[in-house]
């Protein structure tokens, strides 16, 4: 009977081992819930040292596509400047660097917008006015705010001094002017 018993406790136990990864607690589901739910997401974009760009870009998810808009200034008047969202939601560097390298979980080449394959964070261009200020948008399909797809909560922003070519490995877009972090926007506001 001892056996028996011992049989059905490890019995037991081995269930518990294959069934649960499989089914997540409702502990689990809500915060996945919590994640998922959030569609919009806001980055403050802040000067590096020495630089007076700054400004904010808004993200929205819209189904299987993000929309981005850039409201910025204290850009170089008439000239095109590169904007990647960076690995690293960390702007303690003064120079930026902290961001890290460009965001690209899948492996790509870096590359332009134009081109499917490329960074995650690869968003191409701002081009400033003559009062060196901006107001851009684009649609990308490569990123989510915090699903699946390359979620980028949490990741930083860079603007850089000079225009993004889509040359490798990073478009040759020289220092970082302006950095922020990607949060969760307070969509009441
Ligand atoms: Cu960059
Ligand atoms: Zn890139």
């Amino acid at each position: 009977m001892k056996t028996l018993t011992t049989l059905l406790a490890s019995l037991a136990i081995t269930s518990v081992y294959l069934t649960s990864p499989a089914s997540l607690s409702a502990a689990d589901t809500a915060h996945v819930n919590a994640w998922t739910s959030v569609t919009q997401a806001v980055a403050v974009l802040h000067p590096t040292a020495g630089n007076k760009c700054h400004g904010q870009i808004r993200f929205t998810q819209d189904g299987d596509s993000v929309k981005v808009i850039a409201l910025i200034e204290g850009l170089t008047p008439g000239q095109k400047h590169a904007i990647h969202i960076h690995q690293f939601g960390d702007s303690s560097a003064a120079d930026g660097m902290s961001a890290g390298g460009h965001y690209n979980p899948e492996g790509h080449q870096h590359g332009l917008p134009a081109t499917e394959q490329r960074h995650a964070g690869d968003l191409g261009n701002l081009q400033a006015d003559n009062d060196g200020k901006v107001k851009y948008e684009v649609t990308v399909k490569n990123i989510s705010i915090a699903g699946t797809k390359n979620p980028i909560i949490g990741r930083g922003v860079i603007v850089h001094a000079k225009a993004d070519d889509g040359g490798q490995p990073v478009g040759n877009a020289g220092a970082r002017i302006a950095c922020g972090v990607i949060g969760v926007a307070n969509v009441a506001k």
